[in-house]
């Protein structure tokens, strides 16, 4: 059975932990615990984030997009990727709209709330000693407990400067959140997955800032849940399904019907991605490696820039014929041309 490394309050753990339940995969799903932190990062090179998985081949995988799309590849029954390329490579943009710019919005509490910041730090020490989130302070490791989530209060102070979440850019952060709710909610009144009855990597993306974060943080939850209903039914619908291992296989919607979908997140500006990407670009290119979110200084992300060339060139080894449909369909949308306009090699 793969064995799948991470930690409760980890956005992409969650997802992985879906995508691979919506694969029909069982899933030892562990902590990434202290006492096999050092074994688990030799088997990765040294690889220290999560989700990591061992997978039964005894390979291993590192990266929740990697995950889902290698273990789509060994498990086409149940692909979390539409049979259309053209259909497949939007959602490719969906899911990368996901990971590295909603990411952004659903930190709106964890760094800048203190009760928020302090509860999932708790949950993460936790973890990392091998105990759900929840438990009681096992006996005797009450102060290892305390000095562990110190820590990790720190790490998450970080990961809001670098994503611009700082108390001074809240309201925009919120605004933001709430724009982006706001149309996921319209999406998710009309459809129960992002591209049809069938779940995609993107869906498993979205279940995972719900499950880890917006539907699990008492204060983000207490604001989300009874603001957007289609949104809670989705974050259901999903666990159901992952529990069921993916049982029943919907259908995917065809393109034309989810690209009229999406357009309200990707369309446009796509919520302030598509600036986001031309500032991070444009800083990693002139060497300044430093851009602006809201007015908040922040370093340019190498991983956003390098996630936009893989998926730029998934564009360029499409058919002529799924590439014109695909251009008719969505081509106006500065996002996508952001990726298909990005020349090869560059
Ligand atoms: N692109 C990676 C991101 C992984 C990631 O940033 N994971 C976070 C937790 S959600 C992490 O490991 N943080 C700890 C660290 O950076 O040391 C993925 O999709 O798996």
């Amino acid at each position: 059975m793969p064995i799948l490394y991470g930690t409760e309050p980890s956005f992409y753990t969650r997802k992985a932990w879906a995508a691979m339940r919506l694969l029909g995969l069982p899933v030892d799903d562990r902590l990434k615990t202290l006492a096999v932190k050092a074994e688990v990062e030799a088997a990765v090179g040294g690889y220290h984030r999560f989700p990591v998985v061992c997978c039964e081949e005894g390979d291993w995988i590192v990266d929740s997009t990697d995950i889902g799309l290698e273990l789509s590849r060994r498990h086409p029954a149940r692909s979390l990727r539409p049979d259309d390329p053209a259909l497949d490579w939007l959602m490719l943009v969906a899911e990368d709209w996901l990971d590295e710019w909603f990411l952004r919005a659903c930190l709106a509490w964890r760094p800048v709330d203190a009760a928020t910041r302090a509860w999932v730090a708790r949950a993460g020490a936790l973890n990392v000693l091998g105990h759900p989130a929840g438990a009681d302070s096992p006996a005797g490791l009450e102060e290892k407990v305390a000095r562990i989530a110190d820590a990790t209060e720190r790490f998450f102070v970080m990961a809001g400067e670098v994503n611009g979440v700082v108390a001074q850019s809240r309201q925009q952060v919120l605004a933001q959140l709430e724009a982006s709710l706001a149309a996921l909610e319209t999406i998710l009144s009309a459809t129960p997955f992002l591209a049809g009855t069938r779940p995609s990597l993107a869906d498993a993306s979205l279940w995972g800032y719900l499950e880890a974060g917006l539907l699990w943080e008492p204060a983000a939850k207490a604001h989300v849940a009874p603001r957007y209903p289609a949104i809670v039914a989705f974050h259901g619908r999903l666990k159901a399904l992952a529990d069921a291992g993916g049982d029943p296989l919907g259908q995917w919607d065809d393109l034309a019907t989810v690209s009229r979908r999406l357009e309200p997140l990707l369309g446009g500006d796509a919520l302030g991605f598509h600036a986001f990407q031309r500032a991070n670009a444009q800083a990693l290119a002139d060497g300044t490696k430093r851009l602006a979110i809201d007015g908040v200084d922040v370093p340019a992300r190498g991983f956003t820039e390098k996630s936009r060339r893989k998926i730029a060139a998934a564009h360029a080894a499409l058919d002529a014929a799924d590439r014109d449909r695909l251009m008719a369909a969505v081509g106006g949308w500065p996002l996508v041309r952001a990726y298909a306009d990005l020349p090869e090699g560059e």
